[in-house]
């Protein structure tokens, strides 16, 4: 139908077509077409990103079809969606996923060998789109994954950052914060879309005023409108035609408003205005699991979910769905409440703009949205100043007020005279200065509520929103974080993937409850004896990086016990370098102590903010210098801090772990889904009882996971108690010593001030209880020492990790999403032949 009004019959052309065409042949011709009249470059001029660039165009051309056939799909069918709202998308880089996804990576590979390329440069090149923190954002990138694969129709809305995550950089120990300009060599991913623009209102008053008919309506007069254009990525789900979309929102002046300046003579006033625009979508917040309060990312919030919802409005329109099936046409994810003004936002746009009653608008929001929480820690919990969230928002808080004043009505109504529950249940929070309580809101908006793993779950009933789970126990409901094997081992180890291959087949990819097979090859020595020598030569590759990287000599025969995350005290980096401070005192104190050699490898970035973070990140570098070179170690402990985590970096890092570090605080890590991959990749866990390890636990059983620490119950008990750090420091030599040392200035050349507020916090209150768990921990990690020099029954453990993993696939968190709430079927694309008109 490329010419739809044509009298002549449309003939199928069966030949290969040079941006669609799969074969090594094709694809070496449209790859020297991309470099030729896409990057105006001939190979002996061209750099390594005009190769990649090229090959990137070659692939894009390639998702192309399948993406407008199935946005075509959609739209005749008017499919049902799920729009998955986040502030953070952390995508990594996408050539290797969409090659893999399209199933040309082999293809791709063979052809650049014959045009004298590596296809591994090529993909090193690529700059990933950072734009989220860590977990949440990643997960969200997980999700668009699993959607496309099980052909679930879905949207994936958020902000296109011009700088992502800021770029970690390491100077004498302490970590350095580089903007990210992932955007400066362009983005081959993306199309814009300016004809979908959108205009976002914020700040002004409000007015009440009658309409042409003489009803009295509310009126918002802004005092500013941003416009924001959308920018669209292709998702491919694996192997199937499926291309979802993730649109990312930039943020422009709006030009009218320039104008006016320009007008009146105001030049540099207008210049400044749309600085000021643009601001909003120019930098990710590079906190995590923390709410910084600042009225730049409430504009972010406001901003990207004000365009959204005008273009599902736009989207329903051309599919002539009227507005009042909003809910059955969309369902909206919330990941987490950085969205959630959308709940007030959509009941602006069907009162104010549409004419619906408040009681029409609020049946369709409160059956549009549902909403994921993903943590207990009280500083993560977004509250808005109302003085702040007025001065943007004038029509949202207003009907926000309202809002409450009936959920409040209803709240008496179910628990008569209980006066106290009003005052702590109330979307506003009057204790202090007066806040807006984002979660409540979410809570109050949403059909369902969910938490990310079965213990955080039952902890937000029993705990942060109790009395929510009184009040509507009907919408709480868990969702078990899961990852995309397609990246995370597919991708990233083909290894272990060939391996897998030769005895179990590729079924697992789509279902990872596959996997199981495995366990039929676990007693076979053979079997048993390749697993080994894969892991050795994956771990060789590590070894020869961090060779050249950092200098440092790693010994490839070590444990490699990794700790890959976020820096936060919840996440308890420091307890792992007590552990390391406590061998090294052990061979201090004799040089000839039987210990298995181990390599401490860390990666993460901290909050640029959060003081104590980097102070950790200090002293792990500070500890790695000492260590390292002490010749009474003799290398049998090697302590790296590998800078600048990333997604890119953590493919490299996941397959090469044989130790994975889950030590938080129990209750305090809502999921991790970093443990997931680890013990993907056939890393065993040394955890406690926190978030999504308890599920690890379970399934993999308790002789293939090293146990250690409280239990949440524990954790609670021991402060409701008194908990008193200090005689857990007395009572134990090792731990004082291993403190002491800190203290004394051993591993600050001798100056004790410098981690003296981390010996301080540890002593004093120490918050996250590592003097509490220290001995359990250190005894634990003896445990691993042991089973390491058990080459088969190690080897055993790492084979059931990975053959155990089946729940954990992202596929299966987006079944249980789909068919518990989301109430969304599948929705096959069928590939449509080429066609071409011939006269
Ligand atoms: C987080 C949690 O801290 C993680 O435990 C969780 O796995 C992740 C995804 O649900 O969400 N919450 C957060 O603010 N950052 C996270 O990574």
């Amino acid at each position: 139908q490329i010419l739809p009004n044509s009298s002549e019959p449309l003939k199928e052309v069966r030949v290969e077509d040079d941006r669609t065409g799969l074969s090594i042949e094709t694809l070496k011709r449209a790859f020297a077409d991309n470099l030729f009249y896409i990057q105006g470059k001939f190979p002996e001029i061209a750099s390594r990103n005009d190769f990649y660039m090229a090959l990137a165009y070659t692939v894009r051309d390639r998702l192309l079809r399948r993406w407008l056939n199935t946005a075509e799909t959609y739209t005749r069918n008017a499919s049902r969606t799920v729009a998955y709202m986040s502030a953070e998308f952390l995508m990594g880089p996408q050539l290797g996923n969409n090659l893999i996804n399209l199933g040309i990576y082999d293809q791709v590979n063979q052809a650049m060998k014959e045009l004298g390329l590596d296809l591994e440069e090529l993909l090193e090149e690529e700059e990933e789109p950072g734009l989220g923190n860590g977990g949440l954002g990643r997960l969200a990138a997980c999700y668009l994954d699993s959607l496309a694969t099980l052909e679930i129709p879905s949207l994936g809305y958020g902000i296109r950052y011009e700088f992502g995550i800021f770029e970690q950089d390491i100077k004498d120990g302490w970590q350095v914060e580089i903007t990210d300009k992932w955007l400066s060599a362009g983005n081959p991913w993306e199309l814009p879309r300016p004809e979908w623009s959108v205009e976002v209102k914020l700040g002004g008053h409000t007015e009440m005023r009658a309409d042409e008919h003489g009803h009295f309506k509310v009126y918002w007069l802004p005092d500013k409108i941003v416009k924001g254009i959308p920018y669209d990525t292709p998702i491919l789900g694996y192997k199937t035609n499926t291309a979802n979309t993730l649109r990312l929102w930039k943020a422009e002046a709006v030009e009218s408003f320039d104008f006016y300046a320009f007008d009146s003579g105001d030049y540099l006033g207008a210049v400044h205005q749309k600085t000021v625009s643009e601001n909003i979508s120019k930098v990710l917040y590079p906190n995590d699991n923390s709410a910084q309060g600042k009225e730049l990312r409430l504009a972010q919030q406001i901003f990207f979910v004000s365009c959204s919802l005008k273009d599902m409005t736009r989207i329903m329109a051309g599919q002539n769905v009227p507005l009042e099936q909003f809910a059955d046409k969309f369902v909206i994810q919330l990941n987490d409440t950085h969205p959630s003004v959308a709940i007030p936002e959509l009941m602006r746009l069907l009162i104010d703009e549409h004419n619906m009653t408040w009681d029409q608008a609020w049946g369709i929001t409160k059956k549009t949205f549902a909403y994921t929480n993903h943590t207990l820690l009280p500083e993560a919990l977004e509250r808005w100043p109302i003085s702040l969230f007025g001065r943007m928002l004038p029509r949202h808080l207003e009907i926000i007020y309202e809002i409450n004043n009936r959920f409040l009505d209803e709240v008496r109504m179910k628990f008569p005279d209980d006066v106290d529950r009003l005052r702590r249940m109330s979307l506003i929070d009057e204790s202090g200065e007066r806040y807006v309580r984002m979660a409540f809101l979410a809570c109050v908006g949403s059909y369902s509520i969910n938490g990310v793993a079965a213990l955080h779950t039952e902890l937000l009933q029993k705990d942060v929103l109790h009395d929510f789970y009184e009040m509507y126990p009907e919408k709480f409901n868990n969702k078990t974080n899961g990852i995309t094997p397609r990246r995370f081992m597919v991708l990233s180890n083909p290894r272990l993937c060939k391996l897998l291959h030769s005895k179990i087949g590729d079924e697992w990819v789509k279902n990872l409850y596959e996997l199981r097979k495995l366990e039929g090859f676990v007693d076979d020595p053979e079997f048993r004896h390749q697993w080994r020598q894969m892991k050795q030569e994956i771990k060789q590759d590590v070894v020869d990086y961090i060779k050249s990287t950092t200098g440092i000599n790693v010994n490839v025969n070590s444990m490699f016990d990794i700790q890959a995350k976020r820096f936060h005290e919840y996440k308890r980096q420091h307890l792992n370098v007590l552990h390391i401070i406590t061998l090294y005192n052990r061979i201090k104190a004799n040089p000839n102590i039987e210990i298995t050699p181990r390599t401490f490898l860390f990666g993460g970035k901290a909050a640029p903010g959060y003081y104590m973070a980097k102070l950790i990140i200090k002293l792990i570098n500070s500890v790695g210098d000492i260590v390292n070179r002490d010749p009474d170690v003799r290398d049998r402990l090697k302590v790296v801090f590998l800078k600048d985590f990333s997604v890119k970096f953590a493919q490299k890092i996941y397959p090469a772990a044989e130790l994975s570090e889950q030590i938080s605080t129990a209750g305090k890590e809502a999921s991790g889904t970093g443990n997931m991959k680890f013990a993907l990749n056939g890393a065993i866990t040394i955890g406690t009882l926190d978030g999504a390890n308890v599920e690890i636990l379970e399934e993999v059983g308790a002789e293939n996971f090293f146990l250690c620490g409280l239990t949440t119950e524990e954790v609670y008990a021991l402060k409701a108690k008194g908990y008193k750090p200090w005689e857990y420091y007395k009572k134990d030599p090792e731990l004082k010593l291993a403190i002491d040392r800190i203290a004394s200035g051993f591993f600050s050349h001798g100056d004790p001030n410098l981690f003296k507020p981390l010996v301080d916090h540890l002593l004093g209150n120490d918050q996250y209880m590592l003097m509490a768990d220290y001995r359990s921990y250190i005894d634990t990690q003896d445990e691993v020492s042991q089973a390491y020099r058990d080459i088969d029954r190690w080897t055993r453990m790492s084979i059931l990790n990975v053959a155990r993993m089946g729940k954990f696939s992202s596929d299966r968190s987006i079944r249980d999403y789909c068919e518990d709430f989301w109430k969304i079927q599948p929705v096959k694309i069928d590939l449509k032949q080429y066609v071409e008109a011939t006269a």
